[in-house]
């Protein structure tokens, strides 16, 4: 506590020196003091908050904006918390109703639209499945379902798409398709591949935003 006072102090006085000088000086001033302690309030949170700092670090969060060829486009929220799954808060318009394959894909290279995100994550060399599979691509996120209105409105949790560590999908692509993903058991020559989920509608790069 004694230390915080006296950061409180210091930009007190750091703040009376600053108001003789030029305007320009001043605002500047005014605006740091604004942001770093303004409120009693904040000087108690940032106490608190050196206590909290272990656990606010571990959670990651990121983002993909999804755009494409057509009117399909989307906003997806990733977080995780230390090492536990990942929740994926999906929003997609513009879709036909129904189900639409959705998955990770190896690359965040959009140099040719979708098509350059690659196959589909694959670290462990396994075939395509459903999310719940045992043998999967983790990338399979199978399929999201959009309404009557063509919108996709969902949170998914899965815990082989992490935001750290060696399979990081950080950088990686979500991308979402113009077919159902038949998770592996179609039948077409595709199946075991890419779930025979067709074109790629929407993609986006996924990249770390503040937590
Ligand atoms: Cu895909
Ligand atoms: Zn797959």
């Amino acid at each position: 506590m004694a230390a915080v006072t006296n950061a409180h102090l210091s930009m007190a006085s750091a703040q009376g020196l600053a108001l003789p000088s030029s305007s320009l000086l001043r605002s500047s001033f005014s605006g740091s003091r604004l942001r770093s302690c303004s409120p009693p309030s904040a000087l108690t949170f940032s106490t608190t908050a050196a206590r909290r700092l272990v656990v606010l670090a571990v959670t990651k969060k990121a983002v993909a904006v999804l755009k494409g060829n057509s009117s399909v486009e989307g906003v997806v929220h990733l977080t995780q918390d230390g090492d536990g799954p990942t929740i994926v808060q999906v929003k997609i318009t513009g879709l036909t109703p129904g189900k639409h394959g959705f998955h990770l894909h190896e690359f965040g290279d959009t140099t040719n639209g979708c098509l350059s995100t690659g196959p589909h994550f694959n670290p462990n060399g396994l075939t395509h499945g459903a999310p719940e599979d045992e043998v999967r691509h983790a990338g399979d996120l199978g399929n999201v379902v959009a309404n009557e209105a063509g919108v996709v409105e969902t949170t998914i949790v899965d815990s082989q798409i992490p935001l750290s560590g060696v399979n990081s999908v950080v950088g990686r692509a979500l991308v979402i398709h113009e077919l159902e993903d038949d998770l592996g058991k179609g039948g077409h020559e595709l199946s075991l591949t890419t779930g025979n989920a067709g074109g790629r509608l929407a993609c986006g790069v996924v990249g770390l935003t503040p937590a």
